[in-house]
Parts: structure tokens; C-alpha cells; sequence
């Protein structure tokens, strides 16, 4: 294949604007739908003063991250597949003729940099594999992702009118390569891509659980049928969740097992759904987290000396919700240690990160 006049060491007459553009487009809408879910789910996380997140729909934040690691890992073979369709002209020398020419490849080297780097990550800690990542995921993952949806947009705004002009020219056979057609060549990523999602959702979607064969987690495998992302053991909690002397200290009072189980019990359906991907609906029973604090902003404390999901934040219209539970009991039995024993917070529409085990305090924020 001959462009710009030169011979290109990799020839495949599948190469072209147009598949590049096509894939671009494809790759452009998944990226774009997982950048918003994972800003959403930062913003649920570490939420600045002027965010608003409601309480309902019970399984929304579900719906967003399960969107935003599907998203994410459907991006592996549309990113290669669209890597291979330029690759002759990342490594073109010289490397830039113009400097218009220039900062549009530098664009382009971090755009590809960004994204490689999203996708491993991301996989990386789906897959809960920390040791090639020499930096706190959460934070890395999340400047990266605007390093990377800038690149994006500059990029978009550079070659979205190549897309305009009408088709180029056919190659001479056709564009045909060994039997395989652009058109099946497009077919076949989107298969790819098909392939991966169906092979991943499973650990969200529970009826196409069997097809995930890639998912590393089943969200159904773990004591009392739920998966558990941080065990009583790994948190240090064994011996002083087992203590009979457990008191909850709300405020100024404290409140045995006994106590709590004297109060009006609730059970609900929620599910936990990890920041990971898996989630799973699973049915609690416990105290109104409304009936033993005023509504307003409260402050969620494990048990667990230390660790970074230790505390959480409880917004006034979660406070308010009947179905914000402290729970004591999951699917009927009583909760298994690494569930949470002896109490647990769960809140509708809420990233598993926040819904807090092992709770040992609650301190009233403020009052609305
Ligand atoms: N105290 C405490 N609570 C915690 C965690 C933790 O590390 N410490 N992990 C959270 C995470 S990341 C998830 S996904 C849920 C999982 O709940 P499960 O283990 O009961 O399924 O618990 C959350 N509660
Ligand atoms: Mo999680």
C-alpha cells in the first residue's frame, strides 16, 4: 500500500479513513459514556458542595457503573482494532513536517497513552491486581480520564471533517485482504466487542451470569450467596466485631444488639454494587437509620481501626429514606462476619464503597 507517496512496511488495503473513522466513532461513544459514568461515580464519592445525588432510583448507581466497566472493557478491541488501522502512520518519520503537524501527533500520543492506560488500569482493578500499579488507583484513574477525554475532544475536533469528504477512493482489489471485507472487518470488532461485554456483564446482569466466563467475580459466590470485597479477616475486625460488650454509639447514647433488635425491624431488597462492576440484589433486615437519628448528614464509622473505606457519608435525603437500613440480618440469617456482623449499613443508589460493615459509630453532622 502506497500513501503519501511512501511504501508502508504494513500493508493491508483494509486500511483506510474511513474504517479508522468508523471505529473512531464507536470507540468516541463508548469512551464517552464510560468517562460520564466514572465522573459520576467520583462525584457520588467525593462529592463537592454544589452535588445533588437522590436516594431513588433504588438500582441507578447499579445501572451507571455497571454501564462504565462495560463501556470500559468494550474498549479493548475497538482500541486495538483502531490502533492497528493507523499503525503505519504512529511511527511515520519524520515525525512532523509542520508544527501543526506536531501538536497534532503530540495530541494523539497522549490520547493513546491516556487510553492505554485507562483500559490496563481499569481492567487492573476489576481484576483486583494492584501490584503493577505503584500509585492509588481511584486518583490515577480518575486525572487520567480528564487527560484523556481533552485529547479526545481536540482529537474529534481535528478529524471529524475527514469524515465529511466524500468516500476515498477504492483500493484497487476492492478492499479486499485475503478474503476479509471492511465491512467484515467492522463486523467482526463489533462481534468482538459483543463478545466481551456478554462475557463481563454477567457479574451485573444475574440471568446472563453463566455466559461470563471473563467476569472475575461472581457476585453470587461468597457467604450467604453475596460476594464479599473485603473480608472480616483482611480488616482486622475479627476479634472485636465477636466482642459481647458491642455497643453502637449513636451521639451521646449506646445501643447493644439487644437493643437494636428491640426496635422496629424493616427488610428491603438492595443491591451492593461495587465500584468493580459486580453487583447483586440481596434482601436485608434491620433499624431505620431514620429512627435513630435526626434527618440531616451523618457520619457512617466501622469498627475497622483503619483503612480507607472505614468511614462514610450519609446525605441528609439518605438519612430520610425509609430503606436506609442499619442491617442486621441478610437474606434471613443473621450477618455473616465478613458481611458486616454485627451491623451494616446499607442505603439505596449507593456505590458499594459507601455501604459501610462492622458500623460502630454514628455522629449527627448537622441537623436539616
Ligand atoms: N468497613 C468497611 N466497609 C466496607 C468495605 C471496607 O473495606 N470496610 N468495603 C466496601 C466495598 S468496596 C463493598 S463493594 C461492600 C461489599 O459488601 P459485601 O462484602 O457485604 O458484599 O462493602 C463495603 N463496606
Ligand atoms: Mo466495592
Amino acid at each position: 500500500m502506497v500513501r503519501n507517496g511512501k511504501r508502508l512496511t504494513f500493508p493491508s488495503t483494509l486500511r483506510s479513513t474511513r474504517l479508522t473513522g468508523h471505529l473512531g466513532i464507536a470507540l468516541a461513544v463508548s469512551f464517552g459514556i464510560c468517562f460520564l459514568t466514572g465522573l459520576l461515580s467520583h462525584l457520588i464519592q467525593h462529592p463537592p458542595g454544589w452535588f445533588w445525588w437522590p436516594s431513588r432510583p433504588a438500582g441507578l448507581y447499579r445501572v451507571t457503573q455497571g454501564l462504565h466497566v462495560a463501556t470500559g472493557l468494550a474498549t479493548v478491541p475497538l482500541l486495538g482494532v483502531k490502533l492497528w488501522s493507523v499503525y503505519p502512520t504512529l511511527f511515520e518519520w519524520p515525525p512532523a513536517r509542520t508544527i501543526a503537524r506536531a501538536a497534532e501527533r503530540t495530541g494523539v500520543a497522549v490520547l493513546v497513552a491516556a487510553g492505554l492506560f485507562q483500559v490496563v488500569s481499569g481492567v487492573l482493578n476489576v481484576a483486583r491486581w494492584y501490584t503493577p500499579m505503584p500509585f492509588f488507583f481511584t486518583t490515577g484513574h480518575y486525572w487520567v480520564a480528564w487527560l484523556a477525554i481533552g485529547a479526545l475532544l481536540v482529537h474529534v475536533g481535528v478529524k471529524l471533517p475527514l469524515l465529511r469528504k466524500p468516500p476515498p477512493e477504492p483500493s484497487r482489489d476492492g478492499g479486499r485482504d485475503k478474503g476479509l471485507t471492511r465491512r467484515g472487518l467492522l463486523a467482526g470488532t463489533a462481534a468482538a466487542a459483543g463478545v466481551v461485554t456478554l462475557a463481563t456483564v454477567g457479574q451485573t446482569l444475574a440471568p446472563l451470569s453463566r455466559l461470563s466466563v471473563l467476569a472475575p467475580r461472581d457476585p453470587k459466590a461468597g457467604p450467604q450467596g453475596l460476594a464479599v470485597n473485603r473480608t472480616a479477616a483482611a480488616a482486622g475486625v475479627t476479634e472485636l466485631v465477636r466482642d459481647p460488650a458491642y455497643r453502637l454509639v449513636v451521639g451521646s447514647r449506646s445501643l447493644s444488639l439487644a437493643d437494636l433488635e428491640a426496635m422496629p425491624q424493616y427488610t428491603v431488597d438492595l443491591p451492593i454494587a461495587c465500584v468493580e462492576g459486580w453487583s447483586a440484589t440481596a434482601s436485608w433486615t434491620g433499624v431505620r437509620v431514620r429512627d435513630l437519628v435526626p434527618i440531616g448528614a451523618v457520619t457512617v464509622e466501622s469498627l475497622q481501626p483503619r483503612g480507607r473505606y472505614r468511614v462514610s457519608t450519609l446525605p441528609p435525603e439518605f438519612v430520610a429514606d425509609p430503606r436506609t437500613l442499619l442491617a442486621l440480618r441478610l437474606n434471613g440469617e443473621v450477618l455473616h462476619p465478613d458481611h458486616g456482623y454485627p451491623v451494616r449499613l446499607i442505603a439505596p443508589n449507593r456505590p458499594g464503597v459507601l455501604q459501610t460493615k462492622w458500623v460502630g459509630r454514628l455522629t449527627v453532622r448537622e441537623i436539616r
